[in-house]
């Protein structure tokens, strides 16, 4: 038996479902990347908002690459399960939100997606689709027009595979029909996500079309927000689990902690729901909530994935268990704290007292590789920030450049291996990660990068013998894989 509309009766006593008639929701937001943490976080926010009674917020998913979220759901009337895990706390819910997936790798599936965002009742396009999907060189904040990906779309309107072209397409559509635009809602871990998301959507705007690039600059809203919530990719262990509270198969759960916020600039041109009925909270201080998360939270990730990894730790529970590894995350979230403003009312000592139970959540299986991956991306807003600040008043970062000579250190141990990274820069990291055995000229290479690096780091002597220094302690540290495989002059 799998979940379905049919048999939403069916389910168990103690497991949440929709207690409204999802026949009569209108599907007002497109939300493009349409992933796990999407269904953990905004789908369950707008779930508050459909059992509130206002129907005019439904959800249609889109997958951006891959048609596997459409498979899974479909058959399932887009229906779902979300459990939550907290220290004494699991809940299980069935969500309603998504009413139907559209997109994916098929050429029809994206003219139905730009025909769907360029309907009369598309109100909100929201996004998740990583770092990575804006497209931009997030060193200089400019377009990278040469991607293969958007000199695509640039070249074929017709069946767009980014959400650049998906959006600057429909909003063509929108504009000729005397349509009103819809708001873009980024949900990605970008400071300042809305204004990355307008830069991008009017960089290729630009490359189109000067007068619809002015009409998008002056009419569309982008705002900017805050997301978190931690949830780890599905694992078979997860459907099992699910299937066993279900009493019935679902194809694709989710699993999620119980923290979740989600904080939004109130800037939308055609209403919104009131999502604060699902937790979230509209707030004009996005960009010191999102800096906090994005340092603290996201910050310490990294740097746990990349010294997990080096250390044979599966997941993060499992990396917070290494006095290794908790050493440096102390001393990181002293340095973060140091140039933090942290938001009105909170005090970030209790906020990262929380993280630290969040990390050690033993029912999340969050494994260190998948947070591993694109490294290129996420280096300059998690780490690279904080240090140009410290940088700026010439305090010394050394847990800072322990966490970047530890993604040094993982990349150098993926080029020897001949492996290749799960990161759009791969090719360009493993070719300088691997040119050399030697410690610095190890480091000189990876930080020449400027995609990643700009071009102050390499040439400031201090911070440039501070890292330096930092790859050399990994590199004698018997307890770190690359160990004996680096040489380091003396
Ligand atoms: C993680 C995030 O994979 C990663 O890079 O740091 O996905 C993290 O789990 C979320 O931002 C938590 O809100």
């Amino acid at each position: 038996m799998r979940l379905s509309e049919k048999n939403l009766s069916l389910l168990p006593a103690n497991v949440r479902r929709p207690s409204y008639d999802r026949s009569r929701i209108a599907a007002s937001i497109v939300h493009l990347g349409i992933g796990a943490f999407h269904r953990a976080h905004q789908a369950l926010m707008t779930e508050a908002v459909l059992d509130s009674g206002d129907l005019a917020w439904g959800i249609v998913g889109a997958g951006m690459q891959s048609s596997g979220m459409r498979d899974a759901l479909r058959p399932q009337d887009g229906l779902y399960s979300v459990t939550e895990f907290g220290a004494d706390f699991e809940r299980i819910s069935v969500v309603g939100a998504i009413v139907d997936v559209l997109g994916g790798a098929e050429d029809a599936e994206k003219v139905r997606l730009l025909a769907k965002m360029s309907d009369a009742g598309t109100r909100i396009v929201s996004i998740t689709v990583t770092e990575k999907g804006y497209y931009l060189d997030l060193a200089t904040g400019k377009l990278l027009v040469q991607s293969p990906a958007v000199a695509a779309d640039l070249a074929n309107p017709a069946v767009p595979r980014t959400i650049l072209g998906l959006i600057v397409y429909a909003l063509r559509n929108r504009r000729a029909a005397g349509l009103p635009p819809f708001t873009v809602l980024s949900c990605d871990n970008l400071p300042n996500n809305g204004k990355l998301a307008r830069a991008a959507v009017l960089a290729f705007a630009r490359e189109l079309d000067a007068e619809l690039a002015a009409w998008i600059e002056a009419e569309v809203r982008f705002p900017c927000t805050m997301v978190d919530r931690i949830t780890p990719a599905t694992t078979d262990a997860d459907r099992a689990h699910a299937a066993e509270r279900l009493g019935m198969e679902d194809a694709w759960p989710v699993v999620t902690e119980q923290f979740a916020q989600w904080v939004i600039e109130d800037d939308f041109s055609m209403g919104r729901p009131d999502w604060t009925l699902g937790g979230a909270v509209f707030s004009d201080e996005i960009e010191r909530w999102e800096s906090m998360k994005l340092r603290c939270l996201n910050g310490s990730h990294s740097t746990l994935a990349y010294l997990g990894q080096l250390t044979a730790r599966e997941t993060v529970a499992e990396a917070m268990q290494l006095p290794l590894i908790t050493g440096i995350l102390d001393a990181l979230w002293r340095e973060n704290r140091e140039v933090l403003q942290a938001p009105k009312g909170v005090d970030p000592a209790d906020y990262v007292e929380q993280l630290k139970q969040r990390f050690r959540n033993p029912a999340l299986k969050h494994r260190t590789a998948q947070i591993a991956s694109d490294g290129s991306q996420k280096l300059p807003p998690r780490l690279l920030a904080p240090l140009r600040e410290r940088l700026a008043k010439g305090w010394p970062s050394p847990a800072i450049a322990t966490a970047i000579a530890a993604w040094m250190h993982f990349a150098a141990k993926a080029a020897y291996a001949g492996g290749a990274l799960s990161d759009p820069m791969s090719a360009e990291i493993l070719a300088q990660a691997g040119k050399s055995a030697e410690a610095a000229a190890i480091v000189d290479n990876l930080l020449a990068i400027e995609k990643i690096f700009a071009r102050d780091l390499l040439t400031h002597t201090a911070f440039r013998a501070e890292i330096l220094g930092k790859f050399v302690d990994l590199a004698k540290n018997p307890a770190v894989a690359t160990a004996g495989q680096i040489r380091v002059r003396v």
